[in-house]
């Protein structure tokens, strides 16, 4: 039943549009994000549109870093990009000292990145070296329907020895994925996934950043002793990771003073969104897996959360020289293995107790009394194939961090982007240090002593 009021907001609506002019309709209908047209904006063109020709490294875009990964090789073959996916079982360092039977793609885990630009037409040979059955899903990628590489539903299983091919022709741009579609508990948690990124044809000046790095998000379980992740672990993840390493395997993201930065997220843990937070500067998210945000809805942040099954790009101007901490603020995803599901042992007076049971267990000692800090530092025996539960030593002191956890390394000067420029020389006056009595009695601090 219609009402009166449905009609008084009906007539209303329509006496407001025939304000607008032809060409203020024409415009509202191109704006990004206002409904008609905001597909056509967007994407590169219809799905059956005839592709371009390959998009070049250098000429069309400035390649992606993964940093701790690698782009996937590709070649052209009749206008067409040719890539080579391998599935197989890989021996993984998640960080020094610690080693997993993992599962990727071309001998790494997570898979290569596989990169393109809009436009281009791709052909994805995916052979499968693994003892189970197999597929790909490219996540977020707009194809047709039987390219869309879930098992059982758009494609056959991809058997042991069997390579499979997938073809289309990209759409649109962002940061995407691709991940096994076929039992994807065991696969994913096995470490089969990888990150998509596809570069605007046409870019807007925007879209030019001096650096732009990839990072897929991940979890594991790997019980300490064990070198075999756990995929049926639902809760208890012990290694948290960045492009499939834990803080201190995790490369440091190089970048020079007033560099344009993007950095593109993608999460494919098991069960748990990230919340990354960078310190020192703050960030616009630019993008998700569904394509970019409208500048005038990009808002600033210092945290982008990650959802599972989601990306986001962020972007910053690195204007504050230093070495910054770039960590998800879950305080259980930057510990290690060891860190978690121990006894509280938070002021716990130990009295004589130590020495009574270091009678019947000779080497025993009570910790935890202050923390997790003090015992990843003591550099406690671990059990084989583990690593302590936080942390690396620091410029200053131990840096009681470990897991989802990176440094963004912006220096005034740089000779080059490649490798680690070590520990930031801070400006003298400028670290945080010990007061001395003058200073406490100047300010009036402590009171009566
Ligand atoms: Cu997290």
């Amino acid at each position: 039943m219609v009402s009166r009021r449905d009609i008084l907001v009906a007539g209303a609506v329509a006496g407001g549009a025939s304000l607008l002019s032809r060409a203020e309709r024409a415009a509202a209908a191109q704006a990004p994000g206002t409904g008609r047209g905001w597909e056509k904006s967007y994407s590169g063109g219809p799905l059956d549109a005839a592709p371009e020709p390959p998009g070049m490294p250098g000429k069309d875009y400035t390649p992606v870093i993964t940093p701790n990964g690698a782009a996937l090789p590709w070649k052209v073959v009749d206008g067409v990009k040719v890539y080579h996916l391998i599935a197989e079982e890989v021996l993984h360092e998640l960080a020094p000292g610690i080693k997993a039977h993992c599962w990727g793609y071309n001998g790494r885990v997570h898979g290569p990145t596989i990169e393109a630009v809009e436009g281009d037409r791709v052909r994805i040979y995916v052979t499968n070296k693994l003892d189970a059955p197999t597929s790909v899903h490219p996540h977020g990628v707009f194809l047709p329907n039987g390219m869309d590489g879930v098992g059982g539903l758009t494609q056959g299983v991809i058997k042991k020895g069997e390579t499979f091919k997938y073809e289309w022709t990209f759409r649109q741009h962002g940061t995407l994925m691709y991940h096994s579609h076929h039992d994807e508990m065991t696969q994913m948690a096995m470490g089969m996934m990888g990150l998509i990124v596809v570069h605007p044809r046409r870019p807007s000046p925007a879209y030019r950043v001096d650096r732009d790095f990839a990072i897929m998000l991940s979890e594991w379980k790997i019980t300490p002793g064990t070198m075999r992740p756990d995929p049926n672990e639902m809760t208890d993840f012990n290694m948290l990771t960045m492009n499939a390493k834990a803080f201190p395997g995790t490369a440091p993201l190089v970048v020079k003073k007033g560099d344009r930065v993007r950095v593109r997220f993608g999460n494919l843990s098991a069960m748990d969104h990230h919340p990354i937070h960078l310190h020192g500067h703050y960030f616009k998210i630019t993008a998700t897996d569904g394509g970019p945000i409208p500048l005038s809805a990009q808002w600033p942040e210092t945290t982008v959360l990650v959802p599972v099954g989601s990306t986001r790009d962020i972007e910053l101007v690195a204007d504050n020289p230093g070495d910054w901490a770039f960590h998800c603020h879950m305080t259980h995803h930057v510990m290690n293995q060891m860190g978690h599901g121990a006894p509280n042992m938070i002021g716990v007076k130990e009295g004589r107790v130590g020495k009574r049971v270091q009678r019947l267990l000779p080497g025993y000692m009570t910790m935890g009394q202050a923390g997790m800090g003090d015992m990843a530092e003591m550099g406690m025996p671990v059990p084989k194939n583990s690593i302590p539960m936080v942390g690396a030593r620091g410029p200053f002191d131990y840096i009681t961090m470990g897991g989802m956890f990176t440094l963004l390394k912006v220096r005034e000067n740089l000779s080059s982007y490649d490798g680690d420029p070590g520990w930031y020389a801070h400006p003298k006056g400028t670290i945080a240090e010990r007061a001395t009595p003058a200073e406490l009695q100047r300010d009036g601090i402590g009171g009566k002593r």
